[in-house]
């Protein structure tokens, strides 16, 4: 087991080489800003898992009961601000002529930070869907002032996030596969690799002859396919710089 200085070094030296960088985050590194992660103790909201109340059939079911989840989690992410991890990856991205940040996250800390060129893989908590119409809108509205929200059309308002069992918006899949199978390195933060189709981005990388570096506070399921330097985001992304 190399030593995590040694590791934390390999890392800055092959990210201050690095022509193409690709970024991949999950829930992990919103957590110095005070969001719970999806399966650690935070991730429980009441009775339920997240995999049981983000499904197009829990909506159907009982749309009110899953916009309070959604409610509760905008209302815990409104007070959140963005953490060193997140300045870290903006700081990156200046330095790195080609960069792209591929997240899981639906809080929209990365923007707020500053952050580009982000790919939002799984949407965004910020927004909302028509169910009927399909008009995208923002809404920031903190409470959700009706419940559960409507559209001017009068068909209900749905998270414009992607559920298990939903398909990826297949632009923003197309564009994070092909950045992580040409990259030179990428750095896959905060996640446990438990959700497909973002956890095949970092065999992507390898099998494109990347350099794939885990930052992570402890070993997830596909460790074994990269250098892992173990810690915080907060505190091991501002040391790659
Ligand atoms: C699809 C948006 C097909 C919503 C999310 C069996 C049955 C049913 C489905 C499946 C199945 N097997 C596989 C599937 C497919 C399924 C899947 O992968 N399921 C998993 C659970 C097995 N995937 C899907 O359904 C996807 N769609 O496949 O569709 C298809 C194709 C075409 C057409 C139609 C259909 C859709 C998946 C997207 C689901 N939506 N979120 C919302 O947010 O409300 S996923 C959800 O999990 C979040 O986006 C989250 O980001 C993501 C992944 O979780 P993580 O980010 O990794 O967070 P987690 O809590 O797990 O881990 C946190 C990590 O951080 C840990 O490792 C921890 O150690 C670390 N950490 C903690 N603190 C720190 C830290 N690291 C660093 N620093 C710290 N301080
Ligand atoms: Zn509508």
């Amino acid at each position: 087991m190399n030593s995590a200085v040694d590791t934390i070094s390999v890392a800055r030296s092959a990210l201050a080489e690095a022509r193409s960088a690709v970024v991949l985050t999950g829930a992990g590194v919103s957590v110095e800003s005070g969001v719970p992660t999806f399966r650690g103790a935070g991730g429980l909201w009441k009775t339920f898992r997240a995999e049981e109340l983000a499904t197009p059939f829990a909506f159907e079911r009982d749309p009110k009961l899953v916009w309070e989840w959604y409610d509760w989690r905008r209302q815990r992410i409104a007070q959140a601000k963005p953490n060193p991890g997140h300045h870290a990856l903006v700081e990156l991205e200046r330095r790195i002529s080609e960069f792209l940040l591929v997240t899981q996250n639906v809080d929209g800390l990365h923007a707020d930070a500053g952050s580009r060129e982000i790919v939002e893989l799984h949407g965004s908590i910020w927004r909302t869907q028509c169910v009927g119409c399909l008009e995208v809108r923002n809404n920031r509205e903190v409470p959700m002032k009706s419940m559960p929200p409507r559209c001017r059309c009068g068909a209900l308002l749905r998270p414009d996030v992607v559920w298990f069992g939903e398909g990826l918006p297949p632009g923003a899949l197309n564009r994070a596969t092909r950045a992580s199978q040409k990259c030179d390195v990428m750095l896959i933060v905060g996640t446990s690799s438990v959700v497909y189709p973002a956890a095949s981005l970092g065999p992507a990388a390898v099998h494109g002859g990347a350099q794939v570096f885990e930052i992570n506070t402890e070993p997830s399921d596909l460790s074994l396919y990269y250098t892992l330097l173990q810690g915080k985001a907060g505190e091991v992304l501002p040391a790659l710089l």
